[in-house]
């Protein structure tokens, strides 16, 4: 055995005993072992290898149609009282959410190996790094477990006889003796699947999905749902965000950490190329940062992954050229198309679709036909230290400081460009309220505003409003002067003909200058009932094409659209019950007040 880890020892027995699988492996992490299931894969065809030339080292993974993407409403919180759940976690009772998925998970492996995989979210033997060990059945989750976060032995050192978040994962498929397997195993129905958080245990358990964050558990199961628990009763905080390394002309850097929710251009924003002459943008992470005090009374980021799990149509040299060099090599493909000469293609990468090609389903696929061939939600896999823009600090294990904090959504009016907080608890009051519009026909939503706070809505693993009084305590843990100042960004604003204003992509840059000339103390702005936005001319729009009326479009302060705003807001917040920190009622007050 790998480890003198009692507990794991017991619980990796104890789960065998349960799901009997054939055989247990316990993962190393090394390259061979990752070559190996590769090489086992590609036999069984579950998995393509492309192109060597124009793709070395990269895989397609074509997954079953029911299974392609998280499932929010089979994603449950099982805290022991239902109220610690809240408005926005599915809740069960976690003694009968435990019975039902024994059951399930009896037999479930059989035919099948064990995988034991031990993960450290965050550099190994960082403060801020915490470990769990993931026991799954499938080979696609442990290749994916190893680009995503570090695993195997060294793993198992740092933990010695610690403790470590228990995150267990079947896809759901048992084999009978003699029988084939398929290419993506996974549950045959929807109501099969569930993907469960025990906070108070701090375990996760899934099952039946093979896809993403459903199976992936160090991601948004560990290192938001779980993690988040743990930072709150530690004190720090676990938050769906990028962070960027920016840096001047002068060569003076800082760092930024960002929230904004799925299809807003997050993982861009990470990789951003500025568009003003002489500023820099750096990678530290794409999707998640959790952040600690150090001595010095700041906050400090790390990325507790180590790759990038990115959706893959829309990517091109425009949107995003760094993410496109990343996935040339050492990348897995889920669900997008596969070209006769053995590349990948997807809408919106900047290149005409071949003639002809073999769809995210396995079909023919020709342009015109009426399908994508890739899928909207298909992925790529990715180690970070692929990408061309990774900073070199991006595994330091002390953290980066933070100066900035960007909320922001997609919202075509109310919300201009940018907007800073006027203090902490002004600052989480607007991540309170931020949030996407929504068409209804394309996710089965009502239409209109999705409020997501912190672009956390399906990510919180306690009660929303116990979340925004943890963000509230976090700001009286330190002097004012230290804390990150809190910037409401929106890309997405419209004109009347129903057009967006800003350029977005490498443009932001310009929007990021004034966010830290307002760190620094130099840049302009004027107080407004909603925060301070730039002044008419201190958004830098040298060579910009972007008029003067439209730049004062993107940021007027529309008193109207406010107070229909103020009327959703009231709304959201209901449903929090007794629990919506007193400090976010009083802000709303205080703007419905300033607006009469
Ligand atoms: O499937 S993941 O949760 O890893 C990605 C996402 O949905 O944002
Ligand atoms: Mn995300």
């Amino acid at each position: 055995m790998p480890t003198k880890n009692q507990n794991l020892l017991n619980w990796a027995e104890e789960t065998a005993a349960l799901c009997k699988p054939d055989r247990v492996c316990w993962c190393d992490g090394s390259q061979q072992e990752y070559d190996n299931l590769l090489r086992e894969m590609v036999d069984a065809g579950m998995a393509i290898p492309l192109n060597r030339e124009k793709r070395p080292g990269c895989y397609l993974f074509r997954s079953h149609p029911s299974d392609v993407a998280r499932v929010e409403n089979r994603t449950f919180v099982a805290s022991k009282n239902r109220e610690d759940a809240g408005p926005t976690c599915n809740w069960i009772d976690p003694d009968e959410l435990k019975a039902t998925m024994t059951v399930l998970y009896d037999g479930c492996m059989k035919g099948r190996t064990m995988y034991v995989i031990p993960f450290s979210m965050g550099p190994i033997g960082s403060p801020i790094s915490k470990i769990g060990v993931e026991i799954t059945d499938s080979p696609y989750v442990v290749v994916n477990m190893k680009i995503m976060t570090r695993i195997g032995t060294a793993v198992l050192d740092a933990l010695g006889d610690g403790e470590f978040v228990k995150c267990l994962h079947s896809v759901g498929k048992p084999l009978e003796p003699g029988e084939k397997d398929v290419s993506w195993p996974c549950a045959p129905s929807i109501d099969q699947k569930y993907i469960s958080h025990f906070p108070e245990e701090r375990m996760i358990w899934s099952y039946g999905s093979g896809y993403g964050g459903n199976a992936l558990l160090g991601k948004k199961c560990f290192a938001l749902r779980i993690a988040g628990v743990q930072a709150r009763d530690e004190g720090w905080l676990a938050e769906h965000m990028l962070i960027l390394k920016i840096t001047d002309p002068d060569g003076k850097s800082a760092y930024v950490c960002g929230a904004l929710p799925s299809f807003c251009g997050k993982t861009n924003l990470a990789m951003v190329v500025p568009a003003l002459p002489g500023w820099k943008a750096e990678t530290i992470g794409d999707d998640i940062s959790w952040m600690k005090f150090g001595e010095d009374g700041r906050l400090y980021a790390i990325n507790p992954e180590a790759g990038f799990f990115g959706v893959v149509p829309g990517t091109s040299m425009k949107s995003n050229p760094n993410a496109m060099k990343t996935i040339e090599k050492n990348t897995i493909f889920t669900n997008v198309g596969l070209t006769d000469d053995g590349d990948v293609w997807w809408e919106g990468c900047g290149t005409p679709a071949p003639a002809h090609l073999i769809d995210w389903e396995g079909n023919d696929w020709t342009p015109g036909c009426g399908r994508t061939a890739a899928h909207a939600n298909a992925r790529f896999t990715a180690p970070a230290c692929e990408c061309p823009s990774i900073a070199p600090e991006w595994e330091d294990p002390a953290g980066v400081p933070v100066s900035a904090i960007l909320i922001g959504g997609r919202r075509g009016t109310a919300i201009p460009l940018v907007n800073e907080s006027l203090d902490w608890c002004h600052g989480v009051f607007l991540g309170s309220i931020m949030g996407s519009e929504t068409t209804a026909a394309a996710i089965g939503l009502a239409a209109g505003v999705r409020r997501d706070p912190f672009a956390m809505l399906p990510f919180t693993g306690y009660h929303i409003g116990d979340y925004l009084r943890h963000w509230l305590d976090i700001g009286k843990k330190t002097d004012a002067s230290k804390l990150p100042g809190i910037y409401f960004v929106n890309w997405f604003r419209k004109d009347e003909n129903d057009k967006f204003i800003w350029p977005g992509f490498g443009e932001n840059s310009r929007v990021l200058k004034w966010i830290l000339e307002r760190v620094s103390g130099t840049g302009k702005a004027i107080q407004t009932p909603i925060g301070n936005l730039p002044a008419p001319g201190a958004i830098d729009a040298s060579g910009l094409d972007v008029s003067e009326g439209d730049m004062a479009g993107l940021l007027k302060f529309d008193k109207e659209a406010w107070r229909e705003e103020i009327a959703s807001i009231k709304e959201n917040y209901k449903s929090y019950g007794g629990r919506l920190p007193e400090e976010l009622g009083e802000e709303l007050a205080k703007l419905e007040n300033s607006l009469k």
